[in-house]
C-alpha cells in the first residue's frame, strides 16, 4: 500500500454525454484528494505522445481520432494505491467485461468509446502526468485526511 497518483481522464464521450460530474464525484466521494484538473483540447501530436505505446495497433488512427473528437477533462488523484484501485473504478478496457459498478460497467458498451481513460502503473502514471500539467500540480492538505485514513 502506498500514497500515489494516477492520471485520470474523461473522454470526449464522457463530456459530450454530461458524465465529468459523475466520475469527478466517485474518486472525490471514493476519498481521493484531486490535485489537478482541467479541460483540454490539445490536438492529435499530444494524444499521439499520450498513447505512445499503441502506435502499433490497428486501432490507433481511429484511437486518436476519437480522442481528437473534442475536449476531454484530465485530472490527478492522490491517495492509497490510487493507480491500480484507479483501474478497478474505471472498469475494464471492453465496457462489455466491466464490473456494473465501475465506471465503464455503468456508462459504455463500446471498447472505442469507453469514456475514461486511468493510468495502468505508476511509472506511467507519472509519465502522463508530466505530458498533461507540465505546469505541476497542487500540493495541499486535506482536512478529511484523518477520516479517510486510520
Ligand atoms: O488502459 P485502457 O484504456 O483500459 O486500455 P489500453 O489497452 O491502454 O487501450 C487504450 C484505449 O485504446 C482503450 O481505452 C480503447 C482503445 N482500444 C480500442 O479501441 N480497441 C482495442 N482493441 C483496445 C483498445
Ligand atoms: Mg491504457
Amino acid at each position: 500500500m502506498s500514497t500515489e497518483q494516477t492520471y485520470i481522464m474523461v473522454k470526449p464521450d464522457g463530456v459530450q454525454r454530461g458524465l465529468v460530474g459523475d466520475i469527478i464525484s466517485r474518486f472525490e466521494k471514493r476519498g481521493y484528494k484531486l490535485v489537478g484538473l482541467k479541460m483540454a483540447t490539445p490536438g492529435k501530436d499530444h494524444l499521439e505522445k499520450h498513447y505512445a505505446d499503441l502506435s502499433s495497433k490497428a486501432f490507433f488512427p481511429g484511437l486518436i481520432s476519437y480522442m481528437n473528437s473534442g475536449p476531454v477533462v484530465g485530472m490527478v488523484w492522490e491517495g492509497r494505491d490510487a493507480v491500480k484501485t484507479g483501474r478497478v473504478m474505471l472498469g475494464a478496457t471492453d465496457p462489455l467485461k466491466s464490473d456494473p459498478g465501475s465506471i465503464r460497467g455503468a456508462y459504455a458498451l463500446e471498447v472505442g468509446r469507453n469514456v475514461c481513460h486511468g493510468s495502468d502503473t505508476v511509472e506511467n502514471a507519472q509519465k502522463e502526468i508530466k505530458l498533461w500539467f507540465p505546469e505541476g500540480l497542487n500540493s495541499w492538505t486535506s482536512a478529511a485526511y484523518n477520516w479517510v485514513y486510520e
